[in-house]
């Protein structure tokens, strides 16, 4: 596979050059500073694709080109937000970029509570701590109903946290789940905002009725009426899994496991209608088998996403070394490697570890790490290759 990495535009403090030096092949990246809903313009696009291959690199994905919320809830600036969307596209395709990396989670993209887990060995990884997410859901956010949404037994836990924790240990868990890990993916709320709690909500409100069935819906709308230009430029569309597979926030997710994936490829069966796969978002749901699932949807697949996890019995998870954990990389590497070479490839997320702390790297986006990381499933792949 095509070794890539998610880099963050000119000013990511990890460069061009530097990754030459360990090895990567291709950018995953986006116009990040293009607000949510707006189009790229074709010159920008062009510049940026210039300036990566001026490193002798190529811009292989671009991760994300965002789904505007309106189109997921189906407001009614959907068919006019939808009609940028494909000038973004009709662009990326005549500048010949050509994968392209979103998501349909309604709100909240990616969801951490921890952003520095203490390992133990002096490094650092990223938890969700599911007592600590139903704090913010239930007393931080005091959705209603939220309580429905939890066991006794969590529900008790928060009862007990309420006792000790304390405002700044409040404002972190905030930050951590609807900030840190939001900004910087061309997210809903952005580093600095004032209220990020208020806005929130009223982003919440705006799904207010919707339900699975009417999300699914609204995918397969906006689907429909963008497979034209895909088909015309051969643009691959991968839809990125929920993080984690479940509902969350009394909010529908749609693509948590197998039945839903068959349901996206069913609805629109076209092979630019595809999949990111997130090999670690996917092993945070118990139900996942991530390697059947690769084995069943390789031919749909045109992005890999590869990192793991480790799942508790009490419901948290953490990101777990890239050899281990249940994402099982060993076997998926030798499976991809065998029935799709040509993937684009990317090490997702890493530890913190050496002096990545305090560098302000974007959560699970550290350099040793995710170096690390490369050159664990670089050896896979070239074991895979050698074994084949
Ligand atoms: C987090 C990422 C996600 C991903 C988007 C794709 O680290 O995996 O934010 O980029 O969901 O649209």
């Amino acid at each position: 596979m095509e070794k890539t990495w998610r880099w963050f535009g000119k000013n990511d403090k990890i460069t061009l050059p530097m990754l030459r030096q360990i090895g990567v092949e291709g950018i995953v990246s986006a116009l990040h500073h293009i607000p949510n809903g707006e189009v790229w313009p074709l010159e920008e696009i062009e510049e940026y694709k210039n300036y990566i291959e001026s490193h002798g690199l190529r811009w292989s994905v671009v991760e994300s080109l965002p789904v505007s919320e309106s189109i997921k809830y189906g407001g009614p600036d959907r068919d006019e937000l939808i009609e940028k969307y494909i000038v973004s596209l009709e662009n990326l395709g005549k500048a010949g970029v050509k994968t392209i990396c979103y998501n349909f989670m309604p709100v909240l993209d990616w969801a951490r509570t921890d952003l520095a887990h203490d390992m133990g060995d002096g490094t650092a990884a990223l938890y969700f701590d599911l007592v600590q997410f139903a704090y913010f859901d239930t007393r931080i956010l005091c959705r209603e109903g939220a309580e429905a949404d939890y066991t006794a037994e969590t529900l008790a836990k928060v009862a007990e946290l309420d006792k000790t924790i304390t405002e700044e240990e409040k404002d972190n868990l905030i930050d951590s789940i609807i900030v840190k890990t939001q900004g910087f993916v061309n997210g809903n709320i952005k580093e600095g905002e004032e209220a990020p709690v208020a806005k929130f909500k009223a982003l919440l409100k705006l799904y207010e009725g919707i339900d699975r069935d009417r999300l699914r819906e609204n995918m397969k709308y906006f689907l429909e009426r963008i497979m034209p230009v895909c088909n015309r430029y051969g643009i691959n569309m991968c839809v990125h899994p929920d993080d984690p597979p479940r509902q969350l926030l009394g909010l529908p997710r749609i693509v948590t496991g197998k039945e839903d994936i068959r349901w996206i490829l069913d609805a629109v069966d076209d092979v630019h209608n595809g999949l990111t796969f997130c090999a670690g978002s996917l092993s945070a749901g118990m139900h996942n088998d991530v390697v059947g699932l690769a084995a069943e949807f390789y031919p749909r697949v045109h992005f890999v996403h590869l990192r793991s996890t480790e799942v508790f019995p009490n419901g948290d998870f953490m990101e777990a070394d890239h050899l281990r954990g249940r994402a099982n990389l060993i076997d998926l590497v030798a499976l991809l490697e065998e029935k799709r070479p040509d993937l684009p490839m990317r090490p997702d997320h890493g530890k913190l570890m050496l002096d990545d702390a305090g560098k302000g790297y974007n959560p699970g986006y550290s350099f040793h790490g995710r170096m690390f990381a490369l050159a664990q499933l670089d050896g896979l792949m070239a074991a895979a290759k050698h074994l084949k």
